[in-house]
């Protein structure tokens, strides 16, 4: 066994950030079950699962006469759920095979959870207005219950004043080019919203405006100080030919997502919804480098963990 693997289970560092993270989680819960959403159960292997935009390898193995993969994120099953239930959210562990050359970017894991939410027939500035309360709901909630453990990491948690700012990404990409995330994240003092990404940049399911032909309805909340993405969501595609036209420009095989589109062509409602991580808001609010540290049995990109 590597030497510090066995002594990071004692260190108090490890048992404030999951503290932490347990706190976050208790407060993402109870914020939105006392504001109409239900809980629903994780869905850890599926024949379809969200194809991704970035170069992630797809994790899953055969059974009987098909075959399983394993959840990148819930998307298609949000959507779907919502023919049952109004606003669902949902607790998902999450399974990416990112490759090596992340490892050391202190955000990334192979294994994460993420709190994903959909909500039927909302708008984007709907969602933008449930994240805003939602974040400064949780981080008041963690100032107020984990003062001992915020103390240990010497972080002073601001609590940040809604609405957030919002940049429509051309503008970002225009002034600082490819890396603007990192250098607005690290420029900025609270979470900000970069808005309208182009649809080549993005996922079939993020919604194009009809008004304004390649660029989604969608958006990223970027950390402040550096810590970068938090959640990205929008507003989905929900007509059938739309979804078939968006999979075709990204040269998906249709016949993956055989399932999904059948549930699409008899009616999804139209929703908004979004993910956000778990162990990233862990790493901020405790002011990490490494994501590492919020997790008993991290999976990091490049090595295998138990
Ligand atoms: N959960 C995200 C969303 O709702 C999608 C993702 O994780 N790729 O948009």
């Amino acid at each position: 066994m590597k030497k510090g693997c066995y002594d990071r289970y004692s260190e108090e560092r490890l048992k404030n950030a999951i503290n932490v993270k347990s706190c976050i989680r208790e407060a993402m819960g109870n914020y939105l079950r006392n504001n109409g959403f239900t809980e629903i159960s994780p869905v850890i292997i599926s024949p379809e699962t969200d194809p991704l935009h970035h170069s992630t390898g797809k994790a899953g193995f055969e059974y009987y006469k098909g075959r399983y993969q394993l959840t990148k994120s819930m998307i298609l099953h949000k959507q779907i759920s919502l023919l049952a239930l109004d606003k669902v959210f949902v607790f998902s562990p999450n399974v990416r095979l990112e490759p090596v050359e992340l490892a050391d970017t202190g955000k990334h894991l192979v294994e994460f959870t993420q709190l994903d939410l959909e909500v039927a027939g909302a708008t984007r500035d709907d969602i933008l207005t449930i994240v805003e309360e939602l974040v400064t709901h949780v981080l008041n909630h963690v100032k107020d219950k984990c003062k001992e453990e915020l103390d240990y990491f010497d972080r002073e948690l601001n609590i940040p004043k809604p609405p957030f700012e919002k940049i429509k990404y051309h503008h970002a990409y225009n002034k600082y080019g490819r890396i603007f995330e990192e250098v607005l994240s690290h420029e900025k003092q609270q979470p900000f919203w970069i808005i309208d990404f182009p649809s080549d940049e993005r996922e079939f399911y993020d919604r194009e405006d009809p008004s304004r032909p390649g660029i989604l309805m969608d958006m990223d909340l970027i950390y402040p100080e550096g810590f970068g993405e938090a959640l990205s969501g929008g507003e989905r595609e929900f007509d059938p030919k739309r979804i078939v036209g968006r999979m075709n420009e990204q040269e998906l095989e249709l016949e993956e997502f055989k399932l999904y589109l059948e549930f699409a062509e008899k009616g999804l409602p139209s929703s908004a919804g979004f993910g956000i991580g778990l162990e990233r808001m862990t790493r901020f609010v405790c002011g990490l480098n490494d994501i590492k540290d919020t997790c008993l049995f991290p999976k990091m990109p490049g090595t295998i963990g138990l």
